[in-house]
């Protein structure tokens, strides 16, 4: 794919993150972009479910600016903001949400289902912990080669009950895999509070019964997140195997689109929106005096705008016509072709 296809363009806004306005602008991008869905879900526009990630921008943002473009990324069906953050634009996210050809796998596989390959982001997952197998076996297949790429498994504190990741932590410790296991602690897995399914407080204790590092991170703190990302990244690089960071945030959305989330404690959303990601980075970059209230105001604005626009012309693009379904579909070509013979 040439510097002008949609490689190129989404490795120009990968290479955005190296600025702190880039941070701040993707941030923002991500909650207007989910905040954008909510609404065509209310439209009509997307069929099947969608999973937001508002109050989780500085995690995806986070590990996006810590990973270089040649490493393996998975996550989970929350993956609008993983695939935003890592370069996908707003028109394929929103053109595949909302079912359209301009989506980033042309409208066939949906909100859960979203991919850039140029960027490192592997199809995303809707099984709960079927992501860290597979990039574990991204980064054993580095290691074979020896590209020195290494691979990051995004996932919920859901997860960490699956035997998926038992099974990933000890064969990656063990073979000492470059992979760097970051799990967002939003304190819900579905309609259950952690307290309720999981006996310990702190994911990353699990990471002592594989020996390697298990760390507690400031997950509404993107600096905190692409530091502590970065560093694993470090260690997986240099042959010392995997480590396990717990990123402690919270999904302000329910679990899906139509959840009300009324299961929550009284305040409990509030006191977490105190410390919002994006209000935070704005308060330190006005306080170290890298961009002031007023530029991020147009930055808001600028994105907002751009948002519609993508919206606008997503909506205008057509849905992918019925025989595109088995397109990728290898196994049912094969039996189709040998049919028509
Ligand atoms: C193997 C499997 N079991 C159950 C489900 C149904 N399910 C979908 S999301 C979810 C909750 C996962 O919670 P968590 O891992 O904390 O991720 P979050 O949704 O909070 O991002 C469950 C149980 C599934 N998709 N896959
Ligand atoms: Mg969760």
């Amino acid at each position: 794919m040439g510097p002008e296809g949609v490689g190129g363009r989404q490795l120009e806004r990968r290479r955005a993150l190296a600025e702190p306005v880039g941070v701040y602008r993707r941030m923002v991008e991500i909650r207007f972009v989910e905040q954008q869905i909510q609404v065509l879900y209310e439209q009509g526009h997307v069929r099947g479910s969608t999973h937001l990630c508002i109050g989780q921008e500085a995690v995806s943002v986070g590990v996006a600016r810590a990973a270089r473009v040649s490493d393996g990324v998975t996550c989970t069906y929350r993956g609008h903001g993983m695939a935003l953050a890592l370069g996908v634009s707003v028109e394929e996210v929103l053109g595949e949400v909302a079912g359209r050809t301009t989506g980033c796998a042309g409208g066939l596989g949906g909100s859960m289902h979203l991919s850039g390959e140029a960027v490192g982001l592997l199809p995303t997952f809707a099984i709960v912990g079927a992501g860290l197998p597979v990039a574990a076996g991204v980064a054993l297949a580095a290691q074979v080669k020896g590209t020195g790429a290494a691979a990051v498994a995004v996932f919920g504190d859901g997860s960490a009950n699956i035997g998926a990741f038992h099974e990933t932590l000890n064969l990656a410790a063990i073979w000492k895999l470059p992979v760097v296991f970051v799990c967002e602690n939003n304190l819900y897995g579905e309609y259950s509070r952690i307290n309720l399914t999981t006996p310990l407080e702190d994911l990353a204790e699990r990471a002592a019964a594989y020996r390697i590092p298990g760390t507690v991170v400031d997950g509404q703190d993107v600096d905190a997140v692409s530091s502590a990302v970065s560093a694993a990244l470090g260690r997986a690089r240099a042959g010392e195997g995997p480590s396990l960071l717990e990123m402690k945030t919270y999904r302000y959305s329910g679990h899906s689109r139509s959840d009300p989330a009324t299961y929550r404690p009284a305040g409990e959303l509030e006191q977490w929106q105190e410390r919002d990601p994006i209000d935070l980075y704005a308060g330190q970059l006005a306080t170290s005096g890298v961009a002031g209230r007023q530029e991020l105001d147009v930055v808001r604005q600028e994105v907002q705008q751009a948002v519609a626009n993508a919206c606008e012309l997503v909506l205008a693009s057509p849905e992918p016509p019925v025989e595109e379904m088995f397109r990728h579909v290898l196994a049912t070509r094969a039996l189709v072709a040998r049919e028509a013979r």
